[in-house]
């Protein structure tokens, strides 16, 4: 069948949407029954006046998506932490934000992106992928973070995230603030015989060694660099730039030769260059990369439900390309930061970070990284 449309000759088989479409009819369903068949059995079948019949009188399922009880993506909520290895990929929050120098706030930041997450179904067409068949996610909760104590904070998280991944499970992190990356890092690269690369977006470049006499918010990579399979010539850190906090830190970047791009250099390389570019530093001898996304790295219009926000950073567009491009060559965790629900305006900038977990899960399991697809490879 000719697919082309006759004046401009362009062939419509090309859209991925049609793609998509195909793609979804070889996608089982069997998740799906199985929610409706729990949900009957723990809600009780719906009045006598309702003919759909999967529907039950109590929520206890993801319609409707306004209602229920919020795990991210109204996944499994991993209660018993023993259990975790019976997951694919874990999402865990960590609701700190003692190590903000501006405005405090992310501590609130896995509720937010757990609530809003509610209006995502588990279907992509971009990426034809369903994630609730397609990968085992469960919400791991919240880690018992110590809110006067930075120190018994990141041994806290170090510990929390070690056993996901100890236990074979991908870790998903939402901050809390960026002084947890050091401990995130920590958490993961024990873990992996070789070196750790890191790509860091963000519009602060977060390297120099301590901020008013303490590890906070802006001194992360300093210390995770000092981690001797995290070399810091493998950390590349896009987006850096604005008007605050970068100068202690950029003396750091220089001497310990991190890989520092601003925006203008996003700007002049266009960002799938900048992107490729990453890709090549991060990778460099290093057996696995780690994906950090600091929310203010995307314009402070847009998001403005962050701590320190600077105008002038990526577009939504941009960022979720540069992390999907970095999701296809696999990664060994993320992380999404600095999201403060009390200065956002309609959930955005909560439902950007959302949106950057699924644009990186959807990923990994449409490359087979993750999920079914790389079972059955
Ligand atoms: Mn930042």
């Amino acid at each position: 069948m000719d697919e082309s449309t006759p004046a401009t000759g362009f062939d419509r088989s090309q859209l991925q949407g049609l793609r998509g479409l195909d793609r979804l009819a070889e996608i089982p369903d069997t998740a799906q029954q199985a929610a409706i068949a729990r949900s009957l059995e723990f809600g009780l079948e719906a009045a006598s006046s309702v003919n759909d019949r999967r529907i039950s009188t109590f929520s206890r399922g993801s319609q409707p998506a306004f209602a229920g009880i919020n795990t991210f993506l109204k996944a499994p909520y991993c209660e018993d932490i023993r259990e975790i290895g019976r997951y694919e990929a874990a999402v865990l929050g960590v609701p700190f934000d003692m190590g903000t120098t501006y405005r405090s706030g992310c501590r609130f930041g896995p509720q937010a992106v757990r609530r809003i997450s509610a209006v995502y179904d588990s279907y992509n067409l971009d990426l034809a992928v369903d994630l609730e068949e397609e990968l085992s996610l469960c919400d791991a909760g919240d880690v018992f973070v110590i809110p006067s104590n930075i120190e018994k904070t990141f041994d806290q998280i170090d510990r929390a995230v070690s056993h996901v991944v100890e236990n074979g499970v991908f870790p998903v992190i939402i901050g809390g603030d960026h002084s947890i990356g050091y401990p995130d890092v920590r958490g993961i690269a024990r873990h992996i015989e070789g070196n750790v690369g890191i790509i860091h977006f963000d519009r602060h470049i977060d390297i120099q060694e301590r901020d008013m006499d303490e590890r906070m918010h802006t001194t992360h990579w300093f210390h995770a660099t000092n981690i001797p399979n995290v070399p810091p010539r493998n950390l590349v850190q896009l987006g850096i730039g604005g008007w605050y906090g970068s100068r202690p830190g950029l003396k750091v970047a220089r001497e310990r030769d991190t890989t520092v791009m601003t925006i203008g250099d996003i700007e002049n390389l266009g960002i799938e260059k900048a992107v490729e570019v990453a890709l090549e530093v991060a990778w460099r001898d290093a057996e696995a990369v780690f994906l950090s996304f600091d929310i203010d790295s995307v314009d402070g219009g847009i998001a403005p439900g962050t701590g320190s926000p600077e105008p002038g950073g990526l577009l939504p567009r941009e960022a979720l390309k540069a992390l999907r491009m970095i999701a296809k060559e696999g990664i060994c965790g993320m992380e999404v930061i600095e999201i403060a629900p009390p200065y956002d305006v309609s959930d955005s900038t909560a439902q950007l970070g959302c949106r950057a977990i699924m644009d990186v899960l959807g990923t990994l399991v449409a490359e087979g990284k993750l999920g079914a697809r790389a079972r059955e490879a």
